[in-house]
């Protein structure tokens, strides 16, 4: 079979990769093991231009290579913070009036799609095929078939793509659309996302779209696809069980006193609603005096992208919401949120899913949403808790047994958080299994496995 080669914005160290990390690395991983292959991207530093230029790092895991490069501070501020995530990130997630539009950040996404692509030809063969990650890389197949490379090449969106009237905000979108009719399959998370990327095509670039994904645009053939990423239930069972027993875990349980345990964790985006969760809890205990004192929300919200203005302010927003309802609530030995604004183990979060009664998981707009899934896969099958859902979460397409609320309405999700805690146990049981037999469906496998079916069935050029 030909080997893969993946690339994406950042690539996982090699232990990430390894078990105890988890999550979308590892899937990844297992699909370039069994093939061999590349796993390409940018190491995450910040270097100077000439050791940028002297890259790929190549590392040997077995049979797969890690081949990293450095950005420029240049590249890093155009490409990264610029145009991927201060306008790209926050038009793809309908937040318009966020984002920063800036020639030159666009001019340097392209440049530096186009060095990448450039530093990935030397470690290409000619059959490999090649899975592009996400939205930072749009641009990617263009730059290599430019420079005449016909192999098979795929991308994913991690993210929603937005519907043409919100696309049409960004000045070069017609050339973003153009860029992504370079691949030879491009998948989306959602059946929404296919119609809005379709949508487009047949309104705005004069093409051809099927519901069966046959693309026809800008004089190019491809096929697109909905690919539902998931996760691995039992992994995260296991490790949730495991983690339970251990210190840290069984500290929280005591200093809860007994007390029910929400619990949410996002990294920290104004995509995630955190701000309108915090308010929707704060209506809950305003509207159910029984609760205060009896029921904690805890938000791990590890920070993200810190040097894009727009999340200085939502980290300020949130210090400010959390003291506010706390300064209101507390008492001498009660804290309504605990707001935990860093990263924790991957087993700490598996085992704090499963002690807790609500996985309150409220996005104002997500791709697919990981954490939902990981809070069910969790869950102890005799006593679950309960998935509180944003119905604007990809996951809300699959997870049918959740509670599902829209996270502008505060009164309503404040209600969703009373019918979850006072749920009797046979309905909690029956919507987690629900909401297993689709985790069980759409795993990380298949996502990963159905995705390069789909590739490897296509023509080479
Ligand atoms: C993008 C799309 C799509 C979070 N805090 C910690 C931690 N996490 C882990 C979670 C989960 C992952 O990070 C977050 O994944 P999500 O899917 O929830 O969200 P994004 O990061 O925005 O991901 C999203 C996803 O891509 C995949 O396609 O679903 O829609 O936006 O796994 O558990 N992990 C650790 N410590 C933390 O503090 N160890």
């Amino acid at each position: 079979m030909s080997r893969l080669i993946v690339v994406s914005n950042r690539v996982a160290t090699p232990t990430e990769t390894k078990g105890s990390a988890g999550g979308l690395a590892v899937g990844v991983f297992g699909a370039l093991k069994e093939t061999g292959g590349v796993w390409f991207g940018w190491s995450g530093d910040v270097v100077s231009e000439t050791v940028a230029n002297q890259g790929p790092k190549l590392e040997q895991d077995g049979a797969v290579t890690f081949a990293t490069v450095g950005l420029s501070k240049k590249d890093y501020d155009q490409y990264y913070r610029g145009f991927s995530n201060a306008e790209l990130w926050p038009v793809f997630h309908y937040r318009n009036d966020l984002a920063v539009y800036d020639r030159d950040e666009y001019a340097g996404y392209r440049r530096v799609n186009s060095w990448l692509a450039h530093k990935l030809i030397k470690l290409l063969e000619p059959d490999d095929i090649l899975w592009v990650h996400d939205y930072h890389l749009i641009p990617f197949a263009e730059a290599l078939r430019a420079a005449g490379i016909t192999n098979r090449i795929g991308f994913f969106l991690h993210i929603p793509f937005p519907s043409p009237q919100i696309l049409l905000n960004i000045p070069p979108h017609e050339e973003l659309v153009k860029s992504l009719c370079c691949y030879d399959v491009v998948g989306f998370q959602t059946e929404s996302d296919q119609l809005a990327f379709h949508d487009y095509i047949t309104r705005f670039a004069h093409g051809s779209a099927t519901s069966d994904g046959h693309v026809e645009a800008f004089g190019r053939k491809l096929r697109t696809g909905v690919y539902r990423i998931g996760v691995f239930p039992d992994e995260i069972a296991e490790q949730a069980e495991r983690g339970e027993a251990r210190q840290d875990v069984m500290d929280l349980k005591q200093s809860l006193e007994g007390r029910k345990l929400i619990m949410s964790v996002d990294r920290l985006d104004y995509s995630k609603g955190l701000v309108e969760r915090f308010r929707a809890f704060e209506q809950f205990l305003e509207k159910s005096p029984e609760w205060r004192g009896n029921v904690t929300l805890v938000q791990i919200a590890p920070p993200t992208r810190a040097d894009v203005e727009t999340y200085q302010q939502i980290r300020q927003n949130l210090e400010y919401e959390a003291g506010r309802i706390n300064g209101r609530y507390s008492g001498l030995d009660y804290t309504p949120i605990r707001y935990l604004n860093q990263r924790y183990d991957r087993w700490k979060l598996m085992s704090l899913f499963r002690e807790s009664q609500i996985g309150l998981v409220t996005p104002l707009r997500d791709g697919m949403n990981l954490v939902a899934k990981e809070y069910i896969a969790a869950q102890n099958p005799a006593d679950p808790g309960v998935l509180v859902l944003s119905q604007f979460a990809g996951a809300a397409g699959e997870m049918s047994g959740a509670v599902m609320v829209n996270p502008h309405d505060v009164v309503g999700t404040a209600d969703a958080i009373g019918r979850a805690l006072a749920m009797p146990l046979a309905e909690r049981k029956q919507r987690y299994e629900t909401n297993m037999t689709a985790l069980r469906k759409y795993d990380l496998g298949a996502w990963r496995d159905r995705f390069l079916a789909d590739l490897r069935g296509v023509k080479k050029a």
